[in-house]
């Protein structure tokens, strides 16, 4: 799987920039720094320190024509990022400069870098794990503070160490039912049941805990899908231009005004909010209308969260009441609209219809009760604060997955402990536990998912 060449790439974004790096891994890359990089010091490249940052020009060996002026770092493996032979050329940031640095080191020997290339390296040298390679375009993508310090910390091996604790365990029971099937005479079969019972109940609360924290975990990383609904003209565009203080969406007061899907982010006491407003819904002859409230619909069974928003000052109908049944199941917080004009809504219906849900009073066009709704919408998702140690251990779907299937396995296992049936057979499902976990932190992993997870990373990473 590890190819033995030398990868380059642009490791900044692209465009106008003060600087520009063009970084080099692999066992060339010295070579072919030493041709092109003439070091202000005079010395050679390879008469330079390890771990030093050079001043000097890149001039193109050919013709002697000098591309820029730059700063150089060089880095031995095996303690770099991609644990080779690591160059980056620092050179004035910028289109043609970069781009120019880049050709021309290809010209000299290397490889254009595929997506993520660089920390594929990373993980296929052993310097991290799958799951901590993962963590760094999280890191990157990052929508708010919380989301990152959670990246941050799984790159620092914090889910990595949960995984190993758990496999370990496992890797021990294997080994016991073992010795028990090649050595039966040695061990009481009672004692080795009792024994495997207590760990298979370790690994399943284990895995059980690292499962509490995805759903906090996604929410971090991809945002609370918050959806607002309600019939047409009841205010859904006018408060989602609220909460992001903006004009996103068109507002007017014909029903019917919003045709098509509306997302925009916004942060809330640091859980970013992927908001989205939807077309009323409502029985439509209007084909674009109908298209517009079939997506509504959609949206809806996908919602994390739903905003369902009543007009106050009309009676509710029976529109209002057959939305209401559609979000019953759903985490909903209910927002009367509209309250600066009179309420045509009696507290007995109110009653009757949203007993013991979240209800706030609100107006989206004076912006009134809006704090209130950022209050309710924390305390919902969190509880109140949140707590980044216990939350911000699982943020990624894949790993989620995997966890989830490891933990039915480790339930099977222990049904089939609990029933006393050959260890043969507990065997085979505590297996299959160790494999799920190990395919998070990429162990037992397939190379078809390594670069899958790789491909969906930036170039120059
Ligand atoms: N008085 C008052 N009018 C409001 C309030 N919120 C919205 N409106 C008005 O209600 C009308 C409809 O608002 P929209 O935000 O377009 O409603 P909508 O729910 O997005 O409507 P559709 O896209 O048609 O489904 C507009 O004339 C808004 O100015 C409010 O809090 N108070
Ligand atoms: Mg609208």
């Amino acid at each position: 799987m590890y190819v033995n060449d030398t990868i380059a790439a642009i490791s900044t974004a692209p465009g106008e920039a003060g600087i520009g790096i063009v970084r080099m891994s692999g066992k060339d890359a010295f070579a072919i720094t030493e041709k092109i990089f003439q070091s202000s010091s005079k010395k050679a490249f390879s008469a330079l320190n390890n771990r030093s940052i050079n001043h000097g020009f890149i001039i193109e060996p050919n013709t002697g024509t000098k591309i820029d002026e730059v700063l150089i770092s060089k880095m031995k493996g095996p303690h770099t990022y991609t644990a080779e032979d690591v160059v980056e050329i620092n050179c004035h940031g910028g289109t043609v400069p970069v781009k120019r640095m880049l050709e021309l080191v290809l010209r000299n020997g290397a490889r254009l870098a595929e997506p993520g290339e660089f920390t594929k390296r990373a993980f296929l040298n052993g310097r991290i794990d799958l799951s901590q390679a993962e963590a760094v375009i999280d890191v990157i993508t990052a929508k708010t503070n919380i989301g990152m310090e959670v990246a941050l910390g799984q790159l620092e091996g914090s889910l990595s160490y949960n995984i190993e604790e758990i496999r370990t365990i496992i890797i021990n029971m294997l080994a016991h039912i073992e010795a028990s099937i090649d050595y039966p005479e040695y061990d009481i079969e009672e004692v080795t049941y009792d024994t495997l019972l207590k760990q298979a109940e370790e690994v399943k609360e284990k895995i059980q805990s690292l499962l509490k924290s995805a759903d906090t975990g996604k929410i971090l990383r991809e945002g609370l899908n918050t959806v607002i609904v309600g019939k047409p003209n009841v205010g859904k565009s006018s408060l989602l231009n609220a909460l992001l203080k903006e004009g996103r969406a068109i507002v007017t007061d014909v029903p019917g005004t919003t045709r098509d899907v509306i997302e925009d982010y916004i942060n809330i006491n640091g859980i970013p909010l992927k908001i989205v407003d939807t077309a009323g819904i409502r029985e439509t002859q209007d084909i674009v209308e109908k298209i517009g409230v079939d997506k509504s619909r959609q949206h809806m069974e996908q919602a994390d969260l739903i905003l369902f928003l009543l007009d106050v000052s009309n009676p509710l109908d029976d529109e209002d009441k057959t939305l209401m049944k559609l979000v019953k199941n759903k985490k909903t917080i209910i927002l009367f609209n509209k309250t600066d004009l009179p309420t045509q809504v009696s507290q007995e219906e109110i009653n009757k219809y949203f007993e013991g849900k979240t209800m706030i009073e609100i107006s989206a066009l004076k912006g009134k009760g809006l704090d209130a709704l950022e209050e309710a919408i924390s305390t919902m998702v969190f509880g109140g604060q949140v707590a980044i140690s216990d939350t911000g251990l699982v943020s990624n779907i894949r790993h989620k997955n995997l966890l989830e299937s490891a933990f039915d396995s480790i339930d099977i296992t222990i049904g089939t402990i609990e029933d006393n049936l050959p260890l043969e057979l507990v065997s085979v499902d505590l297996k299959d536990c160790w494999d799920y976990l190990g395919q998070v932190t990429g162990d037992t992993v397939s190379e078809n998912i390594i670069d899958q997870i790789f491909a969906n990373f930036c170039i120059g990473k």
